[in-house]
Formats: structure tokens, sequence, C-alpha cells
């Protein structure tokens, strides 16, 4: 099988992540989301949405990284990483489903602090328009340029603090009982979100999860073996470095905004 993943994606670090959990072996091909290999026409005859993760298993084109983590642990894990029990399980598919609006929340988030940075730093207009026309959902677009014109100001700042203050109040309620999301064991909803908080934190913004018991998960699913070697392992120190400086720039003022979202 093969995985078409971006190495500081978020949505292919959680997959990147179920794979070592399960134990899988992969060929892997990086994509450089900032070139915009995404939008190649060999890639987009794959994954006509442009974006990564991809898993191809065979004949089967996977798109989608909470689908694809499912898939994996169904087909090569005797589905163990989905809890057993109605409640349960049924708290899983919840967090699954839910890593779409928690993507969408820490993308705002991203695209208007240190990826626009990035990107007006080292793009003209010209080029970032160029990039912005290539994405395939005119949604999506619209979105990205509205993160890059208004930083903070976009309305999908506000948004993405909205959400993720019910979801932090929803996960704080998961653990307050029991140290994973969907119960006493580690799963497949603790593999699905991890990325999204890890990159709260490396922009600095890990404030947002204060006094909720999702910073303490979170140290818990830092420490396991997979995160250490699809994360800090492949993440380049000084691209981090940069994406912290970058977000502490920004964390007085959305602290701020936070306070009355
Ligand atoms: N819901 C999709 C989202 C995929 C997605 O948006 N991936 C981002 C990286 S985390 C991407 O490829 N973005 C392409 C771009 O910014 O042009 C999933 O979970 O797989």
């Amino acid at each position: 099988m093969k995985l078409y993943h971006g190495i500081t994606s978020v949505c292919s670090i959680k997959v990147r992540i179920g794979l070592a959990e399960i134990g899988l072996n992969y060929d892997e091909q990086v994509l450089d989301l900032q070139k915009g290999d995404q939008f190649h026409p060999d890639y987009l005859a794959l994954n006509p949405n442009g974006d990564v993760p991809t898993l191809v298993d065979g004949e089967l084109v996977l798109v989608e990284s909470s689908l694809i983590l499912e898939y994996l642990d169904r087909e090569y894990n005797d589905g163990k990483l989905m809890p057993r029990g109605r409640a349960a399980e049924a708290t899983a598919r919840h967090w699954l489903l839910k890593t779409l609006a928690i993507h969408d929340a820490i993308n705002s988030l991203t695209f208007s602090t240190a990826n626009r940075d990035r990107t007006l730093a080292n793009k003209t207009a010209e080029e970032i328009e160029a990039s912005i026309a290539k994405m395939p959902d005119p949604i999506k677009a619209l979105k990205r340029r509205d993160l890059l014109d208004n930083g903070l100001d976009s309305v999908h700042v506000s948004q993405a603090l909205k959400t993720l203050r019910r979801c932090f109040a929803e996960m704080d309620a998961e653990l307050q009982n029991t140290p994973w999301i969907s119960g006493a064991d580690f799963g497949i909803a603790d593999i699905a979100v991890v990325s999204y908080f890890d990159r709260l934190e490396r922009l600095g913004f890990d404030g947002l999860m204060g006094g909720t018991r999702v910073h303490d998960w979170l140290k818990r699913m830092q420490a396991r073996d997979s995160f250490k070697n699809e994360v800090l392992g492949r993440i380049d120190a000084a691209a981090a470095d940069t994406m912290r400086r970058s977000g502490a720039q920004y964390w007085p003022a959305l602290r701020d905004r936070w306070r009355t979202a």
C-alpha cells in the first residue's frame, strides 16, 4: 500500500500514527503542499480534492484521513482500535466525524497566523492568486483568500474559536473518568484528533486548552512511540521553530479574541 502525504500536514500525521500503531509497512510519496504538488494532474486523478492524505491499497483509493484510519483498523487490525460497547463505539465515531470541523478550525488558525506569514514572505501576490486559483473547491479557495487577507480578523477565526471552545468542553467531559477519549483503552478517536491539538501547541496556542483535561491527554499521546517517530522524528526542527516564533507573535491577540469568543 502507498500513502501520499505531507510531512507536517495534520491529516497526514494522524494516518501515519495509525499505520505505526497498527504496525503496517507502506510505501510513501511525500507531497510538498507549499509548492503545489497536490494540484499535479496525476495526483488530482487520484484525489480530486487536491489534498492529502490519499491511501492506495491495491485497486482501492481512499481519501479522508478519519476514513482511512477506520479502514486500516478494520482491514488490518481486526478493529482493535475501535472500542467495544455501544456507547464507546458511538463516542469514537462521533469524534471521527468531528475531525472535519476540528480540521477546519485548525486550518483557520494556521493560515491566519504562521502559514500566512510564511506565504506572504515567500510568494508574490500573483503567485498567491495562482495557487489559490488551483484549489478545486471554490469555497475553500474563498476561505484561504480571506485568511490571508484578514489574518485574525477573518470570520473563519471567530468560527474556529467557537468550534474549539465547544470541542474542548466536550473532550474534557469525555476525559473526566477515563484516560482516553472513548474509554479506558487508547483507540482510534485518540489517533484521529491528536495532530490537530499538537498543531495548536506547535503554534504556541495551547493556552486555548488551558484548564481542561485535553492538555494532559495530549501529553499522554505525545509520549507514545508512534507520535515520537511520526511527528517528532519527521518534522524539521527549523520549520517547527519558525512556526512557534510566528505563532507567538499572534498569541496575545488570539488570547483576547478567545476571551470573548
Ligand atoms: N478532510 C480531509 C482534509 C484534507 C486536507 O485538507 N488536507 C490538507 C493538509 S492537512 C491539504 O492537503 N491541504 C492542501 C492545500 O492546502 O492546498 C482529511 O481529513 O483528509
